[in-house]
């Protein structure tokens, strides 16, 4: 492994991203976003990303300089076209109205389009929790995944994030993939060499396998049988048809066989708590706190807190990458 500052694995994001010919926008946003995974260990979401950002790039499947486009649909309603960038720009774009809309009306939704999304979605979460207001956000993929109690792929890895500001420390957040593990995280173990547990994933005769590759090529599974696979199809309603979006099938339609990113949407939606409870807001965000006590007081722990842990050991420590991906992200700026 190769321990390296977070400015440094800051530094050479921006120097490759710059080398490839990213606008500054892009450059800089994306370097924020995949810093942030590696600096929380979050590394199917790190730095490893920017790998398949540059191979996006080299397939023609993303614009290296799109400007987005803000639309004010409604009193409550934002949309963002990003016009085939990254979906960082387009999300720090809409980010102000979302929050000013929030507040304002108490609930408001963004929806960003042609966009392609290679992130994890807890960056932007952080940044309604921030705000003070309650988050949802969520998006399809490629179609990667099979329907509980089908064997073809049909729906993408489709993650649900949530966020919950809090008075005195960090937001309760959660953020996973509607199927039983992002898809970053069986190509790292792919990657690694390493079998992955059973329930991950099915070849392509529709067994179960602990082969990796085996499961990339086959089906991936859903998250809880049923329950994950209706996740699965409501996040392709809400992040395709609801916001004239594509679906997972049609993103990896559009894909070509370029491996590519998934091209498509992302639902926002956030609420203001004050807004929402008026003069009662003290008393009532106070029973939250008694409820994540509750979690804690019992030996849980709270989705994020190894994240916030993972985040202030790295700001002291730095963080560790693997050597081979480390010589990969180095000839990228050959
Ligand atoms: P996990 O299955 O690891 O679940 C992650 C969430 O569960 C985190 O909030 C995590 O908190 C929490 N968690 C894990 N273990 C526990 C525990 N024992 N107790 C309480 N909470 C726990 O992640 P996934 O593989 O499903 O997803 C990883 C990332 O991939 C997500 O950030 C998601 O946004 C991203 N993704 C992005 C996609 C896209 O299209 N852009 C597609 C699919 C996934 P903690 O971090 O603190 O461990
Ligand atoms: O890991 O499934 C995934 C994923 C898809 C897009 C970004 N991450």
């Amino acid at each position: 492994m190769i321990r390296m500052t977070l400015d440094e694995v800051r530094e050479l994001a921006v120097r490759i991203l710059r080398r490839h010919g990213f606008g500054e926008a892009h450059v800089q946003a994306m370097a924020d976003t995949l810093v942030a995974g590696e600096r929380d260990e979050c590394a199917s979401h790190g730095i490893w990303r920017l790998l398949g950002c540059i191979a996006t790039l080299k397939a023609g499947k993303v614009s290296a300089d799109a400007e987005p486009e803000l639309h004010d649909v409604a009193p409550g309603l934002v949309r963002v076209d990003a016009r085939g960038g990254f979906s960082q720009c387009a999300f720090r774009l809409g980010l102000p109205h979302l929050v000013e809309k929030a507040r304002s009306q108490g609930i408001a939704a963004m929806a960003v389009n042609r966009c392609v999304h290679f992130s994890a979605l807890w960056v932007e979460i952080e940044a309604l929790t921030d705000a003070g207001l309650v988050a949802l956000a969520t998006t399809p993929s490629h179609a990667w995944v099979a329907p509980a109690g089908g064997h073809k792929p049909i729906f993408g890895t489709n993650p649900i994030a949530f966020g919950w500001p809090r008075p005195d420390g960090p937001p309760f957040v959660f953020d996973f993939a509607t199927s039983a593990v992002a898809r970053g995280e069986i190509q790292l173990h792919e990657r690694a060499g390493k079998p992955i547990p059973l329930g991950w994933g099915v070849d392509e005769q529709g067994q179960p396998t602990t082969d990796a590759s085996a499961a990339l090529r086959g089906a991936m599974l859903t998250f809880g049988g049923h329950k994950g696979s209706a996740l699965a199809a409501m996040v392709e309603l809400l992040a395709g048809p609801l916001i004239g979006d594509l679906t997972s099938a049609e993103s990896l339609a559009y894909d070509g066989g370029s491996g590519s990113s998934p091209y498509g949407g992302e639902l926002l939606v956030a609420i203001d708590p004050r807004r929402m409870l008026g003069a009662s807001a003290q008393e009532h965000l106070a029973r939250a706190e008694t409820l994540f006590e509750g979690i804690v007081g019992q030996g849980a722990r709270l989705p994020s807190q190894r994240r916030f842990e993972a985040r202030a050991r790295s700001a002291r420590d730095g963080v560790a990458i693997p050597e081979a991906l480390h010589r990969e992200l180095l000839a990228l700026l050959e």
